[in-house]
């Protein structure tokens, strides 16, 4: 996500670091290289100007000056900046209406159908609501039948008549309602513009109806034309935020960068994949200490928190502590890091880790090799490998259709492990 704009702007960070304090020529240097950053990135003229004189103004103020450490002042400077760019709080979604009623507008291919259906996945999932789909995109066959699809996927049903987009609204709330339906997502038509007719039908569903939200959808590679699409679209609904789509595409990050100051709409989610669990809520904070390569903990652990069994993280936990930690357990736990997606994700949020190991491809064969050996054992040998000798070893290795020498350092591994979880025990960490 944004990797030239966060290798730029961490060089700049890592420079200053350098330099024992600050000084009027230094500041100069270091905020002409953020500029650049930022031109590069495709970030909105005003906006880099608006910025970069914010930052200056605060580095060369008395605090930075006085100071003990300039160098980590000037990045904290540098990074809240950006938190205020990408709208300082989190927007919240709302959530209380009865039912709610959102709406998602856009652009063709700007990837509403899909986002309608990783919402609707994302409000049952962590606010437990029942959302309902209704399509409204009734001018292309197709149109409908992927919202279907979706829905057919997730388990949520679409509603879907032969009639008008505005009649279809109003059908569907009360459909809703009747079938007590707490979340109403509507997927709308798109057009390759912005085009009179379609905002007159957009604006008509929500004068029909009572929509809570209206949330724009984005395509984060669009560049500078955004701005535009979003006025254009604010100037006739009231938009209440945006949803930024393929992040995980090479986006430059200008339009995520530019949209909130330029527009005043809230960026209220991100899409960062094709997959229908590839939406996340967004967060300035974290996504300013994400491009500054602070690491992003949080998102981790919210990403487990949300795919990994509780019970099972706490009794392989309770397992390691007491030393009686076996295959059979450390097969359970590659099977939940595994659902936390791929593994080269995961290490990108972790703060600190070196570029050549961010950008490190991680082979899920090898994950899929180590499983493949462990399945080939008996519970008894996973239970306890100790009684692993060459005979059952050169089975195992047939089973698994790998060689012995994998068998024999995938054992060693995991002693390595154990050992080093008793040294963590005897030093009293607590899992
Ligand atoms: N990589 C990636 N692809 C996305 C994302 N969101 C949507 N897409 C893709 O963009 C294309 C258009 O999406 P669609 O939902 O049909 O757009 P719509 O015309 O606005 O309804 C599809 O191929 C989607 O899979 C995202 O966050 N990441
Ligand atoms: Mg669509």
């Amino acid at each position: 996500m944004f990797e030239n704009l966060s290798d730029r702007l961490q060089s700049a960070m890592h420079k200053i670091k350098g330099y024992g304090k600050i000084t009027e020529d230094n500041i100069s240097e270091m905020t002409r290289e953020i500029r650049l950053a930022l031109l590069e990135a495709d970030v909105n003229y005003q906006v880099i100007k608006e910025f970069i004189s914010s930052v200056k103004e605060k580095a060369l103020g008395e605090e930075v000056q006085k100071s003990l450490k300039p160098a980590e002042m000037f990045v904290k400077i540098v990074k809240d900046e950006l938190v205020d760019l990408l709208g300082k709080e989190k927007s919240d979604i709302y959530l209380t209406g009865n039912p709610t009623t959102l709406m998602l507008v856009g652009l063709q291919g700007s990837g509403k159908t899909t986002t309608i259906a990783k919402l609707g996945n994302l409000l049952r999932k962590k606010y437990h609501k029942k959302p309902l789909f209704v399509a409204c995109d009734i001018y292309r066959p197709a149109a409908i039948d992927q919202l279907k699809q979706l829905g057919k996927e997730l388990d949520i049903p679409v509603f879907s008549i032969d009639d008008n987009p505005v009649n279809i609204a109003i059908k569907a709330m009360d459909f809703a309602k009747e079938n007590k339906y707490d979340y109403v997502l509507i997927d709308t038509a798109g057009r390759l513009h912005i085009d009179d007719n379609l905002m007159q039908e957009l604006e008509d569903i929500e004068k029909a109806i009572n929509v809570n939200e209206i949330l724009l959808v984005i395509d984060s590679m669009m560049g500078q034309d955004a701005i535009n699409v979003i006025n254009g679209f604010n100037s006739k609904l009231n938009l209440t935020g945006a949803i930024l789509t393929k992040l995980d595409g090479d986006t430059k990050g200008g339009v995520a960068l530019s949209v909130r100051h330029l527009t005043n709409v809230p960026i209220k989610f991100v899409g960062t994949s094709e997959k229908l669990d590839g939406l996340e809520e967004f967060f300035p904070e974290r996504m300013a200490t994400r491009i500054l390569g602070m690491g992003d903990i949080m998102s981790i652990v919210e990403k487990a928190e949300s795919v990994i069994d509780q019970d099972e993280a706490l009794n392989a936990a309770k397992k390691l502590n007491k030393g009686n930690f076996d295959l059979e357990d450390f097969l359970n736990q590659l099977n939940q890091i595994k659902k936390m997606g791929p593994l080269e994700n995961i290490i990108k949020l972790l703060p600190g880790v070196p570029k050549e190991l961010k950008n490190a491809q991680i082979d899920p064969k090898q994950m899929a090799h180590v499983e493949a050996i462990i399945k080939s054992m008996t519970f008894m040998e996973r239970k306890d490998p100790s009684i692993l000798k060459a005979s059952r070893k050169i089975r195992i290795a047939k089973g698994s259709g790998r060689s012995v020498e994998e068998v024999n350092r995938l054992l060693k591994q995991f002693e390595q492990m154990k050992v080093m979880m008793k040294q963590f025990k005897n030093k009293n960490f607590k899992f």
